[in-house]
């Protein structure tokens, strides 16, 4: 069995202690890297993802195995991205949320720990974050980017309303904006207004650093 398949294995049968020794030990033999990790975890939340959809699982089992994986996120793959990190200058900063309604996390914390093994400061504000700490956060610390997750359809106006809130205060030219989750994309960043799309983490790296390289 591969790695991936015994971590697969865990995250739907809940193995938190498992899947933290398989993680810990790839990265002490060198196995495989907390990015690359982070990346096999991704691949397998989309495919449980799919089951939810198709009905093979159930709301509690999708919650167990979304709990399973975050807490190996916190405690394992960002310790282990942010130190391997140290040394890296930062090429710029970015304030990164959910936007206000909405609790789902793990997209959005992947594309914090992509951007954060990447070279990027990332001041990651957690979930169902209204406009306005956004906008504070991004004032506060000087960030050049504000990145914001939207994952529910009745959430998703609320990229819009950050936007808004910009314009209205006339600091829209100080940020850029860039949105992902699965229902928003490319048309829709261009209806709101916002100055770039990406459909996963790796994507929302180059899209970063196409932004701040233009
Ligand atoms: C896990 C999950 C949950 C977990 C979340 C746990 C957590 N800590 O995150 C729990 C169980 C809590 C949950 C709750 C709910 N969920 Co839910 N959930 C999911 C599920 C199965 C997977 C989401 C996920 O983690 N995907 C894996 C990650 C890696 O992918 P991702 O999120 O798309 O992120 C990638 C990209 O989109 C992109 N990206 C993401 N964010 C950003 C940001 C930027 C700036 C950029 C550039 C890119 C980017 O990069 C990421 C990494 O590659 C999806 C189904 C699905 N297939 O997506 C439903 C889904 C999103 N949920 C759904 C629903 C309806 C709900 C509930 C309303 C259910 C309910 N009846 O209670 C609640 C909402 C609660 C709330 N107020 O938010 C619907 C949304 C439908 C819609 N379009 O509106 C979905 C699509 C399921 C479905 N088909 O019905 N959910």
């Amino acid at each position: 069995m591969s790695l991936q398949e015994k971590m697969k294995e865990a995250i739907i049968e809940w193995d938190e202690d498992g899947l933290k020794e398989m993680c810990k030990s790839a990265i002490e033999n060198k196995e495989a890297s907390a990015a690359e990790l982070l990346s096999y975890i991704g691949d397998i939340m989309r495919f449980i993802g799919e089951q939810f959809e198709n009905e093979e699982i159930f709301l509690p089992d999708l919650i167990g195995s979304a709990d399973t994986v975050k807490s190996i996120i916190d405690e394992i793959l960002d310790p282990a991205i942010r130190a391997a990190g140290e040394e890296k200058k930062t090429k710029g900063k970015v304030v990164l949320g959910t936007v206000e309604s909405d609790v789902h996390s793990i997209g959005k914390d992947l594309v914090g720990s992509f951007l954060f093994s990447n070279g990027f400061e990332v001041f990651n504000l957690g979930v169902d974050v209204p406009a306005a700490k956004f906008i504070e956060k991004a004032e506060e610390v000087g960030a050049q980017i504000i990145a914001m997750s939207s994952l529910l359809t009745m959430s998703m106006d609320f990229q819009r309303k950050l936007i808004s809130e910009l314009e209205k205060r006339g600091i829209r030219d100080n940020f850029k904006v860039i949105v992902g989750g699965s229902p928003t994309s490319d048309e829709w960043a261009d209806e709101i207004g916002a100055d770039g799309w990406a459909d996963d983490a790796i994507e929302a790296v180059s899209l970063v650093n196409k932004i701040l390289n233009s």
